[in-house]
Order: C-alpha cells, then sequence, then structure tokens
C-alpha cells in the first residue's frame, strides 16, 4: 500500500468538509504533532526523570504522573497555537482553559481531552493513551466558555485517541468511518496503516476489572457469568482481557471484537469513566467502526452532559456482545443507568 502521511489523508478527505474551510484540518494536524512529542518522552519515560509524582492530584483526586503534566502541556500548547480552538476541557484541569488569542479570535472549535488515560501504567511500562473530542463552539464569540462543552456526543466534529504502546498509532473519525495511523519513526510522521476500522460484531475478550465483582450491579455479575460458561457452539470461556489503560483495551478489541465494561460500582455510584473526553470520543469511535457504546442502558452520545468531568458507566465494542450485556442488565438490574 503506497505510504499516505496523516496529514495527506487529511488534505484528501478535506472535500468531505466543504464548510470546515480547512480548520478542522488544521485542529488534527495540531493534535498530531503534539501526540508526537507525547511520544517521545513516553518512550524514553524510563530513562529521563520525568518518572514518578509531581506530588499534586488532579480534581479526580488521582495522584498526578510527571508525564501526564508534560501531556498536558503539550496538548494545550498546540491547540493554542493552532488558532482553531477557543477552548480546552482537560482531565487534569478543574476549570475549562479559554483561549484567547490574536490567532484564535475567529475559532470555531472546543477540544475535550484525556492527555494522559491510564497514566497509573506508566512506571511499569504498559500502554497508555490520550482521548480527545472535538466540537463547534455553541457560544458566539470570544474566548470559549463550560457551555461550549455542554453537548450531547451526538455533536461532536471529530474524535480520536492515540495510543502509545509497542507502536504509536492514532486512530481518529470525522463521522466518515475510522482511520488508524502508525508513526513512522524514520521519518517522523504517522502514516495510514488501518483504513476503515471495523469492529467484530461478535468477539471473545471481555474486559472489566473482576476485582470489583462484589460491587456490580447484578446484571454484570450475571454476564460475566455467561462469559465464563463452558458452550462449545458460542466459543465459550471467553477471554478475560484488562490491562487498566483503557485506550489499550478498548483498541485491541476494536481490532480483534470484544466488550469493555466499566459499570457502576458501589466505590462508583456513577461508573468511573469520564463522558466528556473519555466516553463520548470512545463511543464515537466504536459506533463509526459498526460497535456499540451504552451506558448499560442508553446510548453514551445521547446522554446529557451536566458537568465537565460527569461520570458514566459505560459497555462498549462488539454490538452482539454490547446488545447480550445489555439484555442481562434489563433482566437482571433494577437501578435505572
Ligand atoms: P480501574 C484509567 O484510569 C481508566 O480511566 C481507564 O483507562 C481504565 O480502563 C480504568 O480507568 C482503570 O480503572 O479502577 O480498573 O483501575
Amino acid at each position: 500500500m503506497k505510504t499516505q502521511t496523516l496529514g495527506q489523508f487529511i488534505i484528501e478527505k478535506q472535500a468531505d468538509f466543504p464548510f470546515a474551510k480547512g480548520e478542522l484540518s488544521r485542529l488534527l494536524r495540531d493534535i498530531g504533532i503534539a501526540a508526537k512529542i507525547v511520544n517521545r518522552e513516553v518512550n524514553k519515560a524510563g530513562l529521563v526523570e520525568i518518572l514518578g509524582e509531581t506530588g499534586t492530584t488532579n480534581i479526580q483526586g488521582e495522584r498526578v504522573k510527571k508525564l501526564d503534566v508534560f501531556a498536558n502541556d503539550q496538548f494545550i500548547a498546540a491547540l493554542s497555537a493552532g488558532g482553531e480552538v477557543c477552548a480546552i476541557a482537560s482531565e487534569e484541569n478543574d476549570e475549562i482553559i479559554p483561549i484567547d488569542s490574536e490567532v484564535s479570535k475567529s475559532a470555531r472549535y472546543v477540544v475535550a481531552m484525556d492527555p494522559l488515560d491510564g497514566s497509573s501504567n506508566i512506571d511499569v511500562n504498559v500502554s497508555v493513551g490520550t482521548i480527545f473530542s472535538i466540537y463547534r463552539r455553541t457560544t458566539l464569540s470570544g474566548p470559549g466558555t463550560v457551555e461550549d462543552f455542554m453537548q450531547r456526543g451526538t455533536e461532536q466534529v471529530a474524535a480520536g485517541y492515540i495510543i502509545y504502546g509497542s507502536s504509536c498509532m492514532l486512530v481518529y473519525t470525522t463521522g466518515k468511518g475510522v482511520n488508524g495511523f502508525t508513526l513512522d519513526p524514520s521519518i517522523g510522521e504517522f502514516c495510514l496503516s488501518h483504513p476503515n476500522m471495523q469492529t467484530p460484531k461478535m468477539g471473545h475478550v471481555y474486559s472489566v476489572n473482576e476485582g470489583n465483582y462484589l460491587h456490580f450491579p447484578e446484571g454484570v455479575k450475571k454476564y460475566i457469568k455467561y462469559c465464563q460458561d463452558e458452550d462449545k457452539a458460542t466459543n465459550r470461556p471467553f477471554s478475560s482481557r484488562y490491562i487498566g489503560s483503557g485506550v489499550a483495551d478498548i483498541h485491541r478489541n476494536l481490532i480483534v471484537g470484544g466488550i469493555y465494561i466499566y459499570p457502576t460500582t458501589t466505590k462508583s455510584p456513577k461508573g468511573k469513566l469520564r463522558l466528556l473526553y473519555e466516553c463520548n470520543p470512545l463511543a464515537f469511535i466504536i459506533e463509526q467502526a459498526g460497535g456499540k457504546a451504552t451506558t448499560g442502558g442508553k446510548r453514551i452520545m445521547e446522554v446529557d452532559i451536566k458537568e465537565l468531568h460527569q461520570r458514566t458507566p459505560l459497555f462498549c465494542g462488539s454490538s452482539e456482545m454490547v446488545d447480550m450485556a445489555m439484555d442481562f442488565m434489563t433482566k437482571y438490574t433494577k437501578e435505572k443507568v
């Protein structure tokens, strides 16, 4: 296959967005630039003194690792300089970051991101990722406001993730399918490696932190037992694969098929994952790849967002597996999700 860089691909697809006049293309380019810089640091994290912790905690109450801060800074800098964004929301920042610069005066987009998802895995050399979601601003002018982020996932104009693993991949959608690009370090470019990604309707992998089993809704407990039962006709038992880095688990399941579940637990009664910058962008990608993403009750992208760091349960992946898990939730779980 002829090498096609992310930049070439974006320009080629720009015709899909006559209204965008290149802004969206430039925005995706800016994200690609920051991703390359973060990847370079993630790759040498073991060597350079940026492991360990800053001694601070973020709004999630999670201890912030230096690479979190570095990644957050890189994406904010690249997006601010690019001039297409009037505000950024980040897992690492309690409040939104309004962009009020000369270059961003006519900016029409806002970006929500988790700059380094799964960062607790950094010190043990396990894949981590960045997740991003792009909306058109709803306010008229000036720096963006939190209002610009109070939009359902169905309003996203683009979404994607970068996975810093055995190779660095950028996967994104603009609503016309999902395409994956692998970083070629020899030329410093993301090159199209996974055109038009489609997730299998059925898979044999389930990803859930079974350490929380006792605190799961009854429907999840029953579904896990279903996955573990012996049944040749349906290739059960399925395999349990849980990395603790959602981007890595969901990326694997996207490619080979599977279901990822982070349900409500007694510790996280609304679920753990964040709607704005984790679940909505992942849901957009998964649906564009032919999969499904729900709260266990309703479509993720139709959940109304009321606050920036709102949590939600997440069931996502192969459509037939999500449907099956929903059936168990309907049959056995009383609480509304
Ligand atoms: P637990 C990472 O913090 C994350 O948001 C997801 O990437 C990951 O799947 C999940 O939380 C891990 O959470 O509670 O199983 O350690």
